[in-house]
């Protein structure tokens, strides 16, 4: 059952227009017009989705399952075909499905949002901010990111937009510092809700990492389960970028669950499925726009309609 309230398809389908021409018109020129589903037609899908950014190996899974229900099928219609992709998609990403923890089990839900520069970090919290309150939720976040001048104006800017509190240092500040701040803060104001941003951008890699396990370190302090939720957000465009990224983050923090950004714009919508496919970790959000209300949760049979559906 999803948390937010502001779920819109058409919405969803105008964000992934270029993913579904992309992928599902394709398909549909390929198999248009073919009485019979022969093993060239076969061929030229397996091409198609080799070449949309779902991944080989997910390519060939898909493709592998056409072929065996396509020997027990007496009427080799194109319906089928694409009914056979449309499920092996969805259930594709519904592989990593976890059900989530439940903000309600702890008070206050500290978020702690990790990604490299230019992530979508910082919208991400505007946004989630916006969704948590509409809900009913005390919300404050965190200006844990100190490293970019400009870093605490545009989270102010988004607290303002969702009408949310923030804690903010000024630049250069200690970021675990701010962290533990705003969840000291949380805790003795009764809040809900903490969304802490950080930094994409540290001097050098290992600096970022230990950054981020000094924050977590911090919070712990104050609440032993904190941070409850980490997420990822990762930018769609980047694709195979993304899988690495997911990786390398993996590596130094639990990641509860994965937002990916900027789906709307881009043709490489796809990538959602090698991500998927190479980590463990849940998909939780998609961005697909760049307003307040353009954070859904995500929903694996939502987005196959709407990649599908012209
Ligand atoms: N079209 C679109 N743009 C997005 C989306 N999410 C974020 N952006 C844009 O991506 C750019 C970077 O977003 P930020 O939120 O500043 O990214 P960040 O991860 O906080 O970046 P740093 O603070 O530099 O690490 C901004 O121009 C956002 O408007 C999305 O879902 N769709
Ligand atoms: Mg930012």
């Amino acid at each position: 059952m999803s948390l937010f309230k502001n779920f819109n398809f058409n919405k969803l389908k105008d964000g992934l227009t270029k993913t579904r021409n992309k992928i599902a018109n394709s398909i549909q020129e390929t198999l248009t017009g073919k009485a019979v589903i022969d093993d060239v037609t076969i061929d030229q899908l397996e091409e198609i989705l080799v070449s949309s950014d779902i991944g080989f190996d997910t390519a060939e899974k898909i493709i592998e399952n056409v072929r065996i229900s396509l020997k027990s099928e007496k009427e080799r219609s194109q319906v089928n075909i694409i009914k056979i992709v449309r499920d092996e998609l969805v259930r594709l990403l519904s592989e990593n499905k976890k059900n989530g923890i439940d903000h309600t089990k702890y008070k206050p839900f500290v978020i702690l949002i990790v990604g490299v520069n230019g992530a979508g970090k910082t919208t991400t919290i505007g946004k989630l901010a916006n969704n948590y309150k509409k809900i009913g939720c005390k919300v404050i976040v965190g200006a844990a990111d100190t490293f970019r001048a400009a870093a605490n104006e545009q989270l102010d800017i988004w607290a303002d937009r969702a009408g949310v509190d923030i804690i903010q240092r000024k630049q250069g500040s200690d970021p675990s510092s701010v962290a533990y701040d705003t969840v000291k803060k949380a805790m003795d104001e009764d809040y809900d809700i903490v969304l802490i941003d950080t930094a994409g951008r540290l001097h050098n890699k290992a600096n970022l990492m230990n950054e981020l396990n000094k924050i977590k370190r911090v919070i712990a302090k104050l609440l032993p389960d904190a941070p409850h939720q980490t997420l990822l957000v990762l930018d769609g465009n980047t694709g195979q970028n993304a899988i690495i990224q997911a990786d390398e983050f993996s590596k130094v923090t639990d990641l509860s669950g994965l937002v990916i950004t900027k789906l709307d714009g881009t043709a490489k919508g796809g990538a959602i499925f090698q991500i998927v496919g190479k980590q463990q970790v849940p998909v939780k959000y998609i961005g697909i726009g760049e307003s307040i209300d353009d954070l859904q949760e995500f929903d694996p049979e939502a987005f196959i309609s709407a990649i599908f559906e012209s």
